[in-house]
């Protein structure tokens, strides 16, 4: 049977200090016109593929890049993971959309440019495991710069979590199309994963048939001079110590 959406009304909430999810933040318009959007970018030349971790298995999440091309658990300006392709550029729409959801959210943070957006595409079966957004440049990490999160398609069951462990305490809150879900500040560094989709939850007039789109921008801190020794240091640091965290528990 499919899962039906809480008929409560669902309020802008912040579930700690820096994260803040704010339910139907876009129109059913706007999230139609991001939907083209999204699907227009997930074309070849550079459009969706599978990443796969360290260890050769492939994430169920397929993955798209606008920017920076992020791969665990590094950015790169080309694709180096897979084809080579240089990454599409990041858009103006995106950068006054990122803005927009920042004003409505952590105002503190306006004015910080996203350079690199990641365009998750959920199947009906895909899932996220529990995991802190880490491969941004320490600075944008310790000043908090926010992660923007844009929900589209099938409802899904997200978690959330603290900065310390990755176990727990945890909220679990439901995604639906259209939400905004912001995480910043203090929260910056919080776990947090995607449990399981709600098939057949999306807007019927949306037009997606199934699964879930998410489009998670961020600010990286890179820039083309200073990206290839920050990032090898970066990736020796993680190696070997964050590649469960894409896995289900
Ligand atoms: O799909 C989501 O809501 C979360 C995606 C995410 O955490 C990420 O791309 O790092
Ligand atoms: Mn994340």
């Amino acid at each position: 049977m499919n899962h039906q959406l809480s008929l409560l009304p669902r309020q802008k909430q912040h579930l700690l200090s820096g994260a803040v999810h704010i339910p139907d933040w876009l129109s059913l318009e706007e999230q139609q016109q991001l939907l083209e959007r999204c699907r227009d970018w997930a074309k070849p030349p550079a459009g969706l593929y599978s990443p796969q971790m360290p260890d050769g298995k492939p994430l169920s999440v397929r993955v798209m890049c606008l920017g920076w091309h992020w791969y665990p658990y590094r950015y790169s300006r080309t694709r180096d993971d897979y084809d080579a392709l240089p990454c599409k550029p990041f858009p103006d729409e995106l950068q006054a959309l990122a803005q927009r959801a920042l004003e409505d959210t952590l105002p503190q943070y306006a004015g910080r440019q996203m350079d690199a957006a990641v365009l998750n595409f959920y199947a009906p079966d895909a899932k996220l495991g529990m995991h802190q957004d880490k491969s941004e440049s320490e600075q944008v990490r310790a000043e908090g710069s926010p992660t923007v999160s844009i929900s589209l398609g099938d409802a899904c069951l997200f978690r959330f979590g603290n900065s310390e462990s990755r176990s727990g305490p945890h909220q679990d809150i439901e995604l639906q199309s259209g939400d905004l879900f912001v995480l910043g500040g203090a929260a910056r560094m919080a776990y947090h994963g995607v449990l399981k989709l709600h098939p057949g939850t999306a807007p019927a007039a949306l037009g997606i048939r199934a699964g879930r789109l998410n489009l998670n921008m961020r600010e990286t801190g890179f820039d083309d001079d200073t990206f290839d020794d920050v990032v090898k240091d970066f990736a020796q640091a993680f190696e070997g110590t964050v590649i469960k965290d894409l896995y289900k528990e």
